[in-house]
């Protein structure tokens, strides 16, 4: 046993290892919240934050809110746990017909895991297992893309495209290729909504048939716009293209929807927004308004049907998590599709993605800016590095943005701005007017 004298006053010898963070900056100056309602967060010593990134991209319908809150309350003292496998309970099934009742035409059964990457994990071992099912079972490979970000466990690490998030983590999953990413900034800069340039780029996929062969290619994934790099959005005609050319060969289409979902484009799906409709769709996050972990894989009747064969006593999908469908998640997820249902927030994007743009494209202005992007409730500024130390000005723009009283996320030198959907116009000027600030302050 470890025995602790006293509680320290300092959080710099804490036993706790934080997940991709710089431990030690971190606990010499820490940044913490105490608690949360509605747009902001506040620390404690009472200091009120403005919350620019939903939390973790995650809190759709703002913080704390009352009915969520109560629903998980009511739901953990009335069932703690039920075993997912060979048993039930009423809430798992009540929401996956929740979740599907909002999900794209033909997307019309649910696999529940715990976060975005149990999701990807278990949508690219459906895509294997679909494929061998229907006696294809020469589909082995999985494609995916730079600048993708799928999680952190092995299959989503693999498919990622993050090069720093791989790099250390040995040869991880054999069979996996990678697409081009669409980010151009000769070409596409400070663009509005859908870049112009760059549909061609899904003819990647094509390439990637030609060497590997289409018939041994099983699934590709992307994130329709991809966040956590840097906020690529997709070029006009790009996602289209992929659709066109995955059916042409047979290959599964994964939509990883784990931020673009619940709201984020104006649409409960993205792909709704962008009339592109993928075979199968991960997504967690706002699926329980980030209260609860939960995540879930989506797809299409035809996949779950190519399970159901075999004799009924046999397990159909070896594959399942101990909290799958967990109950005071269920809850939790419940409880949320109520709040945006009453609140119209699965489509209230549209009525202020125009004031968003506008707002975030005034910025063109401030020091370093090299590009603008933006779509739905999203939005990038990307800051020239600094000669010799990337990612330095990123950082300094959100210590400074949290000093100033909102909080703006970095992803190297791209600021990425994703507030709970339920953000005021007064709010999205706040928002801003302190990216200004700290914009004009920083060298
Ligand atoms: N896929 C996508 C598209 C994601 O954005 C995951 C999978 C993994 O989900 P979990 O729940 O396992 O974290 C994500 C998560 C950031 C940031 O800073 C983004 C995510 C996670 C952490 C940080 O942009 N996205
Ligand atoms: N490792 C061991 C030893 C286990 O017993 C289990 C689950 O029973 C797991 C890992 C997987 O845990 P989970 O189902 O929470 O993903």
């Amino acid at each position: 046993m470890n025995v602790r004298a006293n509680i320290p006053a300092t959080l710099e010898n804490s036993a706790l290892f934080m997940p991709f963070s710089m431990n030690r900056h971190f606990k010499k100056a820490p940044r913490l919240l105490a608690r949360a309602e509605g747009m902001y967060y506040y620390t404690p010593e009472g200091r009120k934050i403005l919350d620019g990134t939903a939390g973790l991209w995650c809190v759709n319908a703002g913080h704390c809110r009352k009915k969520i809150v109560e629903a998980v309350q009511k739901g953990v003292a009335t069932l703690d746990f039920a075993p997912p496998f060979q048993m039930g309970h009423p809430l798992a099934f009540e929401f996956a017909d929740r979740v599907v009742e909002v999900a794209p035409e033909g997307m019309t059964k649910v696999f529940f895991t715990n976060s975005g990457s149990e999701s990807v994990d278990t949508a690219l071992k459906l895509a294997l297992a679909y494929h061998r099912a229907r006696g294809e079972g020469h589909r082995v490979r999985l494609i995916g893309r730079e600048k993708g970000y799928h999680g952190v466990n092995f299959g989503g690490t693999a498919v990622g495209g993050i090069v720093g998030n791989r790099k250390i983590f040995g040869a991880l999953v054999s069979g996996v290729d990678h697409m081009r990413h669409t980010h151009d900034l000769e070409k596409n800069a400070f663009s509005r909504g859908q870049p112009k340039h760059g549909k061609e780029l899904a003819d990647d996929l094509e390439r990637m048939c030609q060497l590997h062969d289409p018939s041994t290619i099983a699934a590709v994934i992307i994130e329709p716009v991809a966040c956590s790099a840097g906020v690529y959005v997709p070029p006009v005609g790009y996602l289209q293209r992929l659709r066109e050319i995955c059916d042409k060969h047979g290959i599964l289409l994964i939509f990883d929807e784990v931020i673009n979902a619940w709201g984020r484009l104006g649409k409960p799906f993205s792909a709704d927004f962008f009339g592109v409709m993928p075979d199968l769709i991960t997504t967690a996050k706002g699926i329980t308004n980030g209260t609860v972990p939960m995540g879930a894989v989506l797809m299409k009747e035809s996949l779950y049907q190519a399970f159901m064969t075999g004799p009924e006593n046999a397990i159909e999908m070896p594959h399942g998590y101990t909290y799958s469908a967990h109950p005071v998640a269920c809850a939790a997820g419940l409880g949320t599709m109520e709040v945006y249902e009453e609140e119209g927030l699965l489509t209230r994007v549209g009525e202020i993605a125009q004031y968003w743009e506008d707002a975030a494209h005034a910025m063109k202005d401030c020091p370093n800016v090299i590009d603008i992007r933006n779509i739905g409730l999203i939005a990038a500024i990307e800051l020239a590095p600094r000669p010799g130390a990337p990612g330095a000005r990123g950082l300094e723009a959100h210590l400074k943005a949290f000093e100033k009283g909102s909080y703006i996320r970095s992803t190297g030198d791209v600021l990425a701005f994703a507030p709970p959907l339920i953000i005021q116009k007064s709010e999205i000027d706040q928002l801003f007017a302190t990216a200004r600030e700290v914009l004009r302050s920083i060298a």
